[in-house]
């Protein structure tokens, strides 16, 4: 009785570690439904709270509020990006939290490719910029062909470097080429992988614990 005590509190600690490998990076409006909000239906030309524009030019960025909602958005409001003859479109936030080498960084993304455009890249880098500063994942990753409707899109790069808290940003841009197409975003999430290496210890570990509780019979 007390060994399958002790194998039950084993296999309820190693699901906390499992559970508590992956980590997710808070990230402020997210979602983009603190605004600045368009009227209902509507939609302006506005940078969202808390992030970093990254364009030249006017109309670049924006919100839009649709109703009835699309299906695959997070609540009413998403952001959207687009080309012009000049600029690259993209957004930056700034991340609380460090950055470790070797460490798995992946980004979810619902996203929506709205004309000829159809792929964003994803960096982590140490300004707010598609170019400036260094990339601390090896350099952008970037989507194959996004769909002409609200799903999630994920890319992940490796930490190879350190970066302190409010040291590094979150980047995120679609490309001048072409430089038609509106590509629209929504529900932006962050978040450390656990390595497969580490995974594959913890189901050792799991399956030493089976195997015991097995023999014993318990
Ligand atoms: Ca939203």
């Amino acid at each position: 009785m007390k060994i399958k005590s002790i194998v039950v509190t084993s296999l309820v600690t190693l699901g906390f570690v499992g559970s508590s490998l992956a980590a997710m990076i808070p990230l402020t409006n997210a979602s983009f439904e603190d605004g600045p909000l368009p009227a209902q239906g509507g939609y302006n030309g506005l940078v969202p709270t808390n992030w970093v524009q990254i364009a030249s030019g006017n109309g670049n960025l924006g919100h839009q509020w649709d109703d009835p909602l699309l299906p695959g958005m997070d609540g009413n409001i998403f952001a959207f990006w687009q080309g012009s003859a000049t600029a690259e479109s993209g957004l930056a936030q700034q991340l609380t939290t460090a950055i470790t080498t070797g460490e798995e960084y992946q980004l979810t993304l619902a996203a929506y490719a709205r004309g000829a455009n159809k792929k964003f890249s994803f960096d982590i880098r140490t300004d707010p910029s598609i170019a400036g500063g260094v990339s601390l994942i090896g350099g952008a990753k970037t989507t194959g062909d996004m769909t002409d409707a609200f799903v999630d899109y994920q890319l992940s790069g490796t930490a190879t470097a350190d970066a302190a808290a409010n040291a590094a940003y979150l980047v995120m841009y679609r490309s001048a080429d072409p430089v038609n197409g509106q590509q629209r975003l929504d529900n932006v999430r962050l978040d450390t992988i656990p390595e497969p290496a580490t995974l594959g210890l913890i189901g050792l570990f799991g399956a030493g614990i089976l195997f015991v509780r097995r023999r014993l019979t318990i």
